[in-house]
């Protein structure tokens, strides 16, 4: 490589350490569905933003306001347009991180969701979850290499303070576009050595990745995909307590992350 080719790498690894030495300022928290989202928005009385960053017309919507030193914005893809349901899943998970970021330039991202938990990994109702790496597991596309881009495996942002502090159990997560499991999908999050199934993780690490902006996930259990009850009953029987678990730890995540930079988490 010429030698003036070298010149913008250098730069943009000390932008980086830069922004990894000063407070965080701005913090996007993304949550696909409204429920999961409300004990936060209250708790930090977040405010609806009307006057909206997104393109008009769009069902996505974002709270923001100020706690401690942070500014933080709730980022949710909203309601289905014509079937009125919370917009879960890739598609609109990536299109809302992608504004978002566009718009805010935050200087971490945090994933908070429910998620499918594995006994046999060690997964509980209720526990909360920091996913260590994301990787998708209905992305199969088997051609040499081809194959390792479906799987598209992540690592999150490292946040080892964060972890002892809040005592999270750590595990990986796998991310499709279904709540429910198909062999095929079942083979592949095996592969992926996952403790954790959701349906946005790894879309979002996608974009951050992208973007270059560190993401980290929280993932609470609401339901045993390796237990006996059916996934879709167990999931709206625990969705309401989890998320009030999800919110516990989210919350005591931004007090710790308060006050310090990347390099500190
Ligand atoms: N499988 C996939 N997703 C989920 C899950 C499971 N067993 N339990 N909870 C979820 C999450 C997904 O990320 C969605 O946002 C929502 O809850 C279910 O539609």
């Amino acid at each position: 490589m010429a030698p003036h080719d070298d010149q913008p790498e250098v730069e943009d690894e000390a932008m980086v350490s830069d922004t990894h030495k000063r407070p965080i300022s701005t913090i996007v928290i993304f949550i696909a569905m409204h429920t999961e989202a409300l004990p936060l928005v209250n708790r930090f009385q977040l405010k609806e933003d009307h006057d909206s960053l997104f393109p008009e017309g769009v069902p996505w919507v974002r709270y923001h306001g100020i706690y401690k030193d942070l500014h933080i914005n709730i980022v949710q893809p909203g309601k289905d347009s014509a079937l009125g349901v919370d917009g879960v899943g890739t598609v609109s998970a990536s299109l809302v991180i992608y504004a978002t970021i566009h718009a805010l330039k935050p200087d971490l991202i945090i994933n908070a969701g429910t998620a499918g938990g594995f006994k046999v990994k060690g997964a509980a109702i209720g526990d909360v979850f920091l996913a260590s790496e994301v990787a998708f597991h209905d992305r199969r596309i088997p051609i040499p290499v081809f194959d390792l881009y479906g799987v598209g495996l992540r690592q999150a942002f490292s946040t080892p303070n964060i972890v002892k502090e809040l005592n999270l159990k750590i595990g990986r997560l796998s991310t499709g576009d279904s709540l429910d499991m198909s062999p095929h999908d079942e083979a592949s999050i095996i592969a992926n050595d996952a403790t954790l199934k959701d349906m946005e993780g790894a879309a979002v690490a996608y974009v951050a990745e992208l973007l270059k902006v560190p993401a980290m996930f929280l993932k609470a259990v609401t339901d045993i995909v390796d237990g006996d009850k059916p996934t879709a009953e167990e999931f709206l029987q625990n969705l309401s307590d989890v998320t009030a678990a999800l919110d516990e730890t989210v919350a005591k995540a931004i007090d710790f992350i308060n006050g310090k930079c990347l390099s500190e988490l």
